[in-house]
């Protein structure tokens, strides 16, 4: 008896725990008819789910590890999406671990003792993931700069911040990161004034996004210097300069692409350049010779290559895992496109076959 109550104890001790980390579920506007209610309501680790409409409020969001999911969660803000859960002014982020999923961010606002912004992400703050969401500022043309950002952290910085699958478009700059440590990945980055700055961040992750027709520039490197940038794979293209790097320490943007076979124009060191201009202190050789990767030029489906064509040097790779099972050796499950069964066969290659030659590469033709 004594051990079947303790099991108990130690059962309902385990769900305790459980429903704690994992919070509880408030709805918006089932529950509370406004975010900021929703907000003030909860408690820390607690999810708030926002139905499609317009959100009039300007929030502050004070409470720790709060998931915030809008009706387009999960799906990229470059992807065709559903009617959306839109925040028209701005998002102030004042505790850690905050995770913003499928919204649409309407114009910003000004933030009191802040900047304007979409999302204001105060100093000293961790954790935060703000992914597949569209931040769209209208009445602000790029090359207008009004200095209203997308993202913006306080300068006191943030750490481990991620910004992924989002698409910024109408900003002065859509992801503004100051001496933060950050990864900045799969983002469309279009028709901004700036895509991107950086200034005196630790360590910032910039790659497979695409930086496409922004008025000033796509990405701004600026003082003081950066300790750690990873830059690759980007896609530049259409941007009146592409990397500005505003340091005096050169930057290594190897293996990213200008959208141009012959790389991006620099008037000293490669004045035949036809792709995006480039500032003096950026390394972009090699280069990539085609956009591939980013959000807007995805792998085909059957591009094991990762060059972005559907092509015989894929074929070659599922030839040799031809009729195997899941466990023989020549088995490959990147080759498994119907993978219903556990083996590569005519099913598989009929879809392959149907993608054959399809290419999603900016130098298709
Ligand atoms: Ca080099
Ligand atoms: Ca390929
Ligand atoms: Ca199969």
């Amino acid at each position: 008896m004594k051990r079947i109550i303790s099991v108990r104890i130690a059962v309902v001790f385990v769900l305790a725990v459980s429903a704690m980390s994992q919070g509880a579920s408030i709805n918006v506007p089932a529950d509370y008819d406004t975010i900021q209610k929703a907000i003030n309501a909860a408690g820390a680790n607690d999810t708030i789910n926002v139905s499609p409409g317009n959100y009039n409020e300007n929030l502050t969001i004070n409470k720790a590890n709060l998931i915030f999911i809008g009706a387009n969660a999960g799906i990229p803000g470059s992807s065709e999406r559903s009617d959306e859960s839109n925040i028209i002014g701005y998002v102030k982020i004042v505790s850690n671990g905050i995770s913003l999923n499928g919204f649409k961010i309407t114009d910003g606002a000004y933030v009191p003792a802040g900047e304007k912004a979409g999302v204001y992400i105060v100093g000293g703050t961790s954790g935060h993931t703000i992914q597949c969401n569209l931040f769209t500022r209208t009445g602000a043309a790029p090359g207008g700069p009004d200095q209203f950002r997308g993202i913006i952290n306080e300068f006191g910085g943030v750490s481990s911040l991620q910004v992924k699958l989002n698409k910024f478009s109408g900003w002065h700059t859509g992801v503004y990161l100051q001496n933060a440590d950050a990864q900045v990945t799969n983002n469309v980055f279009v028709a901004n004034f700036v895509g991107m700055s950086i200034d005196g961040s630790i360590a910032v992750t910039v790659a497979y996004n695409s930086f496409i027709n922004n008025g000033l520039e796509g990405l701004g490197v600026g003082v003081p210097a950066i300790t750690s940038l990873t830059l690759e794979h980007n896609c530049f293209s259409g941007n009146l300069t592409a990397v500005a790097n505003y340091q005096s320490i050169e930057i290594n943007a190897e293996h990213n692409s200008w959208a141009s076979a012959n790389g991006p124009y620099n008037p000293a060191s490669n004045p035949n350049g036809t792709g995006d201009a480039v500032s003096d202190n950026v390394d972009y050789n090699p280069w990539l010779p085609a956009c591939c990767g980013d959000p807007l030029h995805q792998y085909p489906v059957g591009d094991l290559s990762k060059d972005c064509r559907v092509n015989f040097l894929d074929y070659a790779v599922c030839a040799k895992a031809w009729l195997s099972s899941a466990g023989d050796g020549n088995w490959n499950p990147a080759c498994n496109f119907q993978s219903a069964d556990n083996v590569i066969n005519i099913l598989d290659l009929g879809i392959f076959v149907s993608h054959w030659l399809e290419c999603t590469a900016s130098n298709c033709n």
